[in-house]
Formats: C-alpha cells, sequence, structure tokens
C-alpha cells in the first residue's frame, strides 16, 4: 500500500483509507496515493495558493523596480533609454498574506534591440503557454509614469497593445499604477492623474469597466499595498490567451496582432512617402549633376529600403515565426512536464516508504504518550512542507524556455 498524508484536511477526499485523531483535535488522513491519475502540469508544480501577476508598460516606466521591491528580487532595471527587459523575466515567488505570489516582467513594445512583432510573439507564447497548462494571471499591472510631461506616442502604442492583450471582460483584475511621484509636485501629479482618469483617449475607458488606478510610492510597503488589491481576485483568462489558446487563432488574426499589423502599416505608409520624396531629390540630383547630392540621397535610399524590408517582413513573418516558436516550446514542455511526473512519483515514493513507518506508530496511537504523538504531528507537518518545497514554478519554467527560444 502506498499513501499520501493530509494534515487538517478541510473536506473528506474519498481516497482516503483511514482518519486518526490527534490531540487537540487534529486529524490525520492516511490516503491512497494514485499514480494513475493523470496529472496536467499545474497540479504538478503549484497548489491553489499561488497568484500569478504580470507586469506591463512601456520601457522605463519602472516595471522590473516595483518587481524587485515587492519579491525582493534583482532583476537587472535599465539605464537611460536601454531597456534591460527585453525577455520575460519571471521574479522568484515571494508570501505575501499566506499566498505564493509570482510577479512577471514583460518587456515594453518600443524595445531598443527588439521588434514590436518580437515582443508580441514572445509575450502572445508565454501567455499561451501557461493558460493551456492551466495556468490564469489573477490580475495584470500597468505602469505609468506620473512625471510625464504627455502621454506621448510610446506610452499610447504601449497601452494600445495592453489593452488588445488583455481585452474588455478581463478590465476588473487590471491596476494601472502611477509611479515616480517623487519627480513631480503633488500638485501637478494629481492635477495630471485627474487629468489621466477622466478623459477618453487616456485611462478613463478601462476604469469606468473595472480596472482600478492606484498610486506606487516606490516603497516595498506601497508594492505590497497593491498586490493586496489583486492577489484575492478571481483568475482570469487574457483575451489573447483566449484567442491564441481557446479559439486557435493565427497570432494575427488576434486584437494584439490586428493592432499590430495596423500600427505596421501605418509605418509602411509612412516610408513610402518618404521614398518618394527621395525619389523626386535623387532625380533632381541628377538633372542638375549634383554628384555630391546623388551620393547621399542613394545612400539614403538603401537605408530606408532596408528599413522596409524589416517592416514586411516582420508583418509577414509573424504567423510562421509563431508556429516555429511555439512548436520548440511544446518539445521543451513536453520534457518538462515528464520529468516533473517523474519527480513526482519519486517523491511520493520516499514519502509513502516515511508514511509506513508513520502509519505503524499510528495504528497504536493509544500507547504512546502525549509527547510522542505531538513529535509525531510535527514530524508530518515537516514532511507535508518538505512536498511543497520541492514544486517548482509552471511560470518560472516557461520564462526560461522562452529565453532559451528568442536568444537563438
Ligand atoms: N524616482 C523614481 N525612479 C524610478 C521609479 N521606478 C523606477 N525608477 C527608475 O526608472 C528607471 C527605469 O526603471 P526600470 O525598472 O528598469 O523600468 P522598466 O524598463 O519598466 O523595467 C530606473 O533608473 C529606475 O531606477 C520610481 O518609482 N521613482
Ligand atoms: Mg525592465
Amino acid at each position: 500500500m502506498r499513501y499520501n498524508t493530509v494534515v487538517s484536511a478541510p473536506r473528506p477526499d474519498p481516497r482516503v483509507v483511514s482518519i486518526h485523531q490527534l490531540p487537540e483535535g487534529q486529524t490525520v488522513q492516511i490516503s491512497s496515493w494514485s499514480s494513475s491519475t493523470t496529472q496536467r502540469a499545474h497540479s504538478l508544480v503549484e497548489d491553489d495558493s499561488d497568484v500569478a501577476i504580470a507586469v506591463m508598460g512601456a520601457t522605463g516606466s519602472g516595471k522590473t523596480t516595483f518587481i524587485n521591491l515587492a519579491s525582493g528580487s534583482s532583476l537587472r532595471v535599465g539605464r537611460g533609454l536601454m531597456s534591460c527587459t527585453n525577455v520575460v523575466q519571471v521574479a522568484e515567488p515571494f508570501g505575501l498574506e499566506g499566498r505564493t505570489v509570482t510577479l512577471i516582467d514583460t518587456p515594453g513594445f518600443d524595445d531598443t534591440t527588439k521588434s514590436d512583432a518580437d515582443i508580441l510573439r514572445m509575450i502572445g507564447l508565454f501567455l499561451a503557454t501557461t493558460y493551456e497548462n492551466g495556468k490564469k494571471l489573477a490580475g495584470v499591472i500597468y505602469i505609468h509614469r506620473i512625471s510625464d510631461f504627455r502621454m506621448g506616442g510610446i506610452s499610447t502604442r504601449n497601452f494600445r497593445m495592453f489593452r488588445e492583450l488583455c481585452g474588455e471582460s478581463t478590465l476588473e483584475n487590471v491596476v494601472i499604477v502611477t509611479n515616480m511621484w517623487g519627480e513631480v509636485s503633488r500638485e501637478i501629479g494629481e492635477a495630471r492623474e485627474a487629468e489621466l482618469a477622466s478623459r477618453d483617449v487616456f485611462f478613463q475607458p478601462v476604469l469606468q469597466k473595472g480596472a482600478q488606478l492606484l498610486r506606487h510610492e516606490n516603497t516595498e510597503e506601497s508594492a505590497h499595498l497593491i498586490l493586496r488589491h489583486i492577489i484575492d481576485n478571481h483568475p482570469l483568462s487574457l483575451q489573447i490567451q483566449r484567442e491564441l489558446v481557446d479559439e486557435h487563432k493565427d497570432i494575427s488574426q488576434t486584437a494584439a496582432g490586428a493592432e499590430l499589423n495596423k500600427e505596421l502599416m501605418r509605418l509602411m505608409e509612412k516610408h513610402k512617402k518618404e521614398m518618394r520624396e527621395l525619389q523626386e531629390d535623387l532625380e533632381e540630383a541628377i538633372r542638375t549633376k549634383d554628384e555630391e547630392t546623388k551620393r547621399e540621397l542613394e545612400i539614403e535610399t538603401k537605408k530606408l529600403q532596408a528599413e522596409m524590408n524589416r517592416v514586411q517582413s516582420d508583418a509577414a513573418g509573424l504567423v510562421s515565426q509563431y508556429k516555429a516558436e511555439k512548436e520548440q516550446m511544446e518539445t521543451r514542455m513536453h520534457q518538462f512536464i515528464e520529468q516533473s511526473q517523474l519527480n513526482t512519483q519519486q517523491a511520493a515514493q520516499k514519502h509513502n516508504e516515511q508514511m509506513e513507518v508513520l502509519q505503524k506508530h499510528l495504528n497504536d496511537t493509544t500507547s504512546n504518550s502525549a509527547a510522542q504523538i505531538s513529535a509525531l504531528k510535527f514530524r508530518l507537518v515537516e514532511v507535508q512542507r518538505a512536498g511543497r518545497k520541492r514544486r517548482g514554478g509552471l511560470f518560472g519554467a516557461v520564462g526560461g524556455f522562452l529565453d532559451n527560444i528568442f536568444r537563438l
């Protein structure tokens, strides 16, 4: 017989073989361990007390700083306009209000080395893979700097992509966080906050549909206060997860993919206009035999053509590249789940052996002294804790695989 232990289980379990009453009303259930139970990845690596929250926003908005403060991690923060987070990073899980919180750092749609198409494929692949394996987010935080003089093109583009990733029905789990309050006077900050909250070109439409607007004071307490607004949420799927996984859409057919294509088309139109102007100038230089201007314009034309080719290949490659990356992810996930199952089986075997010894003592509870029973209780709790610690994180594993796939 193989055993699994539950200390003070809240509800009866059909697999329970026997229940032993301990002093102070605590019970120990000895239940059979079913190795034939088909376990999905999520049941192998996490439990119900786990909470996952994604953090989004433009590069330099303070996502990584917020995550480090809240989790005590030391993910790299950016300096100047260079971004440090051009991959999805999963912070070390930490405890808050009895829950285990995992924060997910995402790159902004304005990276210096990766195109917006790369970023969308990366975020899409992370969200689709975790969702396929039974994981939903308890919330999404969007960070915006209150110190910004205006909501410029980059902020607007990031927010548009954010909205399309989340969709409407998830907004009750969305928190918009304003930070960098130390960089402006209270008065100016509050005036900007009021404008952001009330204008329909900014955050008003999402606040109206259930999103919250909170301030971050750049301290650990402030970060935890924000997280407390999220951890008890009922986890929901994001629009892009439903589109990619439940509706089997190609990434370009998702709302975020369509938004990205619109953006790429706008960029292409702009480049075409620039190209026409360059051609006119070039013809003029040829007519007037201005060799130096002609050479300069030819160099410009080549550069612009290369940029147009890049935009075109970004759009054209979105679907095929995503499919190839998804396949690589699936291979890695398959191996991960197999390894997790093996680890769980080995852990269960060790656990069962320990339990057989414990059961022998439990069968004879009447002859055990109170001190022995309490030592036994202590050991049971220890055994259970050790079992919990063995679990890795599905989010962390997917983040690691993503890193490999996108650094190839
Ligand atoms: N004054 C102030 N600076 C901040 C705050 N949050 C982030 N920063 C700084 O802003 C820069 C960008 O932060 P980072 O976390 O890398 O942004 P990310 O690109 O969104 O991850 C870094 O120099 C941080 O030190 C904040 O709340 N107040
Ligand atoms: Mg960062």
